[in-house]
């Protein structure tokens, strides 16, 4: 039986764990690996884990994938076969030990692994994890490791010769592999190979951890009831204890007798007043260090730790007047879901660095978001991006990796399909940030509304059989998968439950709203097409202009250049970004300004949609916006470019996703004050609105105490702006709402009464200054200060040849305030002779 390793190993020499207390996960296999075209040319260096582009381009063989039309000239790359080779010296106290496996946590896709020339493992998902008995194999000195990567291109075109009818989505549906790589709407297409995850080699005697489970039974409010669950495995019958513990001290022991192989043994614990884990805004994200331990003879075996949080999460769905609900209760308390949709950090993602996790994760955290949705046309993340989810309080909505295509249902690909599913549960069950499974990504939307049956000439006979298998797969396998492995999160078949084009996808389920974008709706649409949980929508932009600096040339800064045309992946991209930008601004000539009000276009969009769905809670209890992060650089739908830049639109989003909320709206000719709160408490405080022209003048103003009860949205104020705008000029003014409580302020939004382009706005005249005991201080963050006599809109902030973020941006000042701005330089910046540059929307028109 394939077990679930996280270990396996390999380099030039094994090292034996050397640990005080033995812990059998293994040592990584990341030295001295080479790699070649199969069979042709030179071995080179190779980083394991990595894959075949990222190592081209460290041996100078390719240029940058990402620069300037690279893409097209790299292509060939996935025609061809790889291969990977490394030694393996296995030293006496390897070849001791009674089992020796070797663990690959990830192969991209089709490779055969020998060592030495014995064939051990046939990998064809790059979802798996594979291990494999070395014992008879490996001899003492050393060994050769091998893997060969058959062309993925190659191998689906063979098999869906034999296949015969095409599937929507193209050969590779056939392929377990990420299918963001073979090109997407926000993604170039690198269809790679490689090792991209760890190889590990373990060894061990006697018995060892193969997996750890805690699985909560019940929480109050003086205890948490778990079971740990034990997966033992031993080389022979033996007695045994077994022990959790926690913080150093022992929860629960038990002694058992162990048989030759698989074991599973349960041990019941409890946890006395239980600190609970929370989201992201609402309390503590508290975590357990839970500690299996695993003796034998009085002397320690194995263990292994878990981080687990305690919380009870229940996805209520229960009919009601107007539909049926789809919210998410966390602790007992209905919680709305804040946050963006996530796609893989890079085309090559074994490249992804700790710290663009953490600087990524980081941001979402402080933009104010609970939840993250793992999006299907992607991978399973790694462990390490759950960790920090699991320490920011950030749920994740786990799809599984299968999007807007139709999959076959023949034995061979829905094993594969089921393998991949338990490896990939059983790594994450653990974590208290996984909220929900999802089948697939708008695969059911697909089915039913995007003509794929006409599109491909089925016949009602192809229809039924096609769909049959989509039913086992998403109404059969996977649940069935979940309901085994893990039983205690809910699974939801596909997302969206219901194409836009139904009724139903606003009256219940999750509802992806792509009327604006795709069918060129105005932003306002957000505000009356409310689903019960919004788990996609949004707005292209361009990335900034130091984005853009790294993939081009100034000659190419134009949209119709072949560098930008290469760059813009979703069809009819610009041309939809630049009617949306026709609408509210004046679409610029210059460049630069082009990509500044791209970001303000879709900073707008954002802002709408998150405001109105958080104004309908309770009624809407989610709104996840299309998408936080980029796998490359180019123009999409992202919030943080491929660098970590956040664009305009994360900025508007934070504002937006705050606890307590205050939104003003124009509706006909009310304008209506909402107070959305988040809060798990009572907040007193008071609403201040002022209706100023651009030089400070007060035309109008409102004081009011409010009292905002948790988790809420009601509205505060209604004014009838035919009276409120009658002796001013609406192109000359702007409303201030503000929520404050007597020491500090909580939200405050502005609302115009015209567009954006129709604003007459005077030139402001305004110089930022370092604050002087900041300015400089090597690798701190530089505070800058700005102040403007005027109203000032959409004040842009860069600092041009210095990496790093300011932690406010794309903001607009009220007349006569000064602003105070953080700018927090990436690690290992020179910051000495930093210089700041301010542009304003005024400057662009
Ligand atoms: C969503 C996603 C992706 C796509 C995005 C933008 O529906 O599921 O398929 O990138 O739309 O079109």
């Amino acid at each position: 039986m394939r077990t679930f390793l996280t270990a396996l190993v390999l380099g030039m020499l094994f090292v034996q764990p050397a640990c005080v207390e033995p812990d059998t996960r293994g040592t990584e296999l990341g030295k001295g690996w080479e790699f070649r075209q199969a069979s042709k040319g030179p071995w080179r260096k190779a980083v394991v884990p990595g894959c075949v582009h990222t190592d081209l381009l460290a041996n100078r063989v390719i240029g940058d994938p990402f620069f300037g039309t690279n893409e097209a000239r790299l292509q060939w790359i996935e025609s061809e076969d790889w291969e990977y080779r490394a030694r393996l010296a296995a030293g006496p106290e390897i070849m001791a030990k009674e089992r020796v496996e070797l663990l690959f946590e990830g192969l991209d896709t089709y490779a055969d692994v020998y060592l030495n020339d014995s064939l051990v493992v046939r990998a064809d998902n790059m979802f798996r994890t594979w291990s494999v008995d070395c014992k008879g194999i490996l001899r003492g000195g050393t060994n050769e490791l091998r893997v060969r990567f058959r062309s993925p291109v190659k191998e689906v075109a063979e098999r869906r010769r034999a296949l015969g009818d095409e599937l929507p989505g193209g050969p590779q549906v056939l392929a377990r592999k990420a299918a963001y790589q073979y090109g997407w709407d926000f993604a170039p297409r690198f269809v790679t190979s490689g090792i991209w995850r760890p190889v590990r080699i373990l060894a061990w005697n006697e018995a060892r951890i193969a997996d750890l489970w805690i699985v909560q039974r019940s929480v109050t409010d003086d205890r948490a009831d778990l079971t740990a669950r034990f997966e033992i495995d031993a080389t022979a019958p033996r007695r045994a204890a077994l022990e959790i513990r926690e913080g150093g001290s022992p929860l629960a022991r038990v002694e058992t007798d162990l048989v030759a192989g698989k074991n599973d043994v349960s041990l019941d614990f409890s946890v006395l007043k239980p600190r609970l884990w929370w989201t992201n805004g609402l309390g503590e994200s508290h975590l357990y260090s839970i500690r299996g331990v695993l003796a034998s003879e009085g002397a320690v075996i194995d263990q292994r730790e878990r981080r687990i949080g305690i919380r009870t999460l229940e996805l209520v769905r229960e009919p009601d007047a107007r539909g049926t609900s789809f919210f998410f209760k966390l602790n007992g308390v209905p919680v709305f879901m804040k946050g963006a949709n996530y796609v893989p950090q890079d085309c090559f993602p074994s490249r992804v660095t700790r710290e663009r996790y953490e600087s990524l994760l980081g941001k979402a955290a402080d933009a104010g978001m609970n939840m993250l949705r793992v999006w299907g046309g992607g991978i399973y993340e790694n462990d390490l991006f759950y960790d920090l989810c699991d320490e920011k309080g950030i749920l994740v909505w786990q799809d599984f990796m299968f999007a807007c295509a139709m999959y076959p249902g023949d034995d061979a690909f829905l094993e594969s399909v089921k393998g991949e599913a338990i490896d990939n549960v059983r790594r994450l069950r653990n974590h208290p940030c996984i909220a929900l499974w999802c089948g697939n990504n708008e695969i059911d939307e697909g089915w039913h509304h995007w003509g794929w049956q006409r599109q491909y000439g089925y016949s009602s006979a192809d229809s039924t059989k096609i769909w049959g298998d989509y039913r086992k797969i998403f109404l059969e396998l996977l649940p069935g998968v979940v309901e085994r492995y893990d039983g205690t999160r809910p699974y939801w078949p596909s997302s969206p439950s219901h194409g836009r084009a139904e009724p139903a996808s606003l009256t219940e389920g999750d509802s992806h709203y792509w009327g604006v974008w795709h069918d060129g709706e105005p932003f306002a649409a957000f505000n009356e097409k409310i689903p019960r949980f919004m788990s996609e929508f949004g707005v292209e932009s361009f990335p900034s202009l130091p984005a853009i600096m790294h993939f081009s040339r100034p000659g190419d800064w134009r949209l119709d250049s072949e560098v930008m045309v290469a760059h813009q992946k979703a069809a009819r991209g610009d041309e939809i970004l630049r009617s949306y930008m026709a609408r509210d601004y004046r679409v610029p000539e210059d460049f630069r300004s082009f990509v500044y009000v791209s970001q303000l276009v879709q900073a707008d969009a954002v802002k709408t949609a998150i405001e109105a769905e958080r104004r309908a809670k309770p009624y809407c209890m989610g709104s996840l916006f299309w998408q936080l992060d980029d796998c490359w650089p180019g123009p999409s739908w992202s919030c943080i470019d491929y660098y970590g830049n956040p664009k305009a639109a994360y900025y508007r989003a934070r504002d937006a996703m705050s606890n307590i909320l205050v939104s003003p709206v124009l509706n006909g000719d009310s304008l209506l004050v909402y107070i959305v709160s988040d809060s798990s408490e009572t907040v007193h405080g008071f609403l201040k609105l002022q209706l100023l022209d651009f030089s400070g003048k007060i035309s109008w103003a409102d004081l009011q105490q409010v009292e905002i009860p948790p988790s809420s949205s009601d509205l505060y104020f209604k004014l009838d702006t035919r009276i409120f705008l009658a002796n001013v000029d609406s192109t000359k003014v702007v409303l201030s709402a503000e929520v404050l409580t007597r020491d500090k302020p909580l939200s405050r939004n502005l609302c115009y009464f015209v567009a954006p382009k129709d604003l007459d706005l005077p030139k402001p005249n305004f110089a930022p200054s370092f604050v002087p005991a900041e300015a400089g201080r090597p690798g701190g963050v530089l505070s800058i200060r700005l102040s403007s006599k005027v109203f000032v809109k959409d004040v842009y902030l860069s600092m041009p040849g210095i990496e790093g973020y300011f932690d406010d941006n794309f903001f607009d000042m009220l007349p006569g305030t000064v602003v105070s701005v953080q700018f927090i330089p990436s690690e290992r910046t020179d910051i000495s002779g930093a210089r700041v540059a301010v542009t304003s929307f005024a400057d662009v028109r």
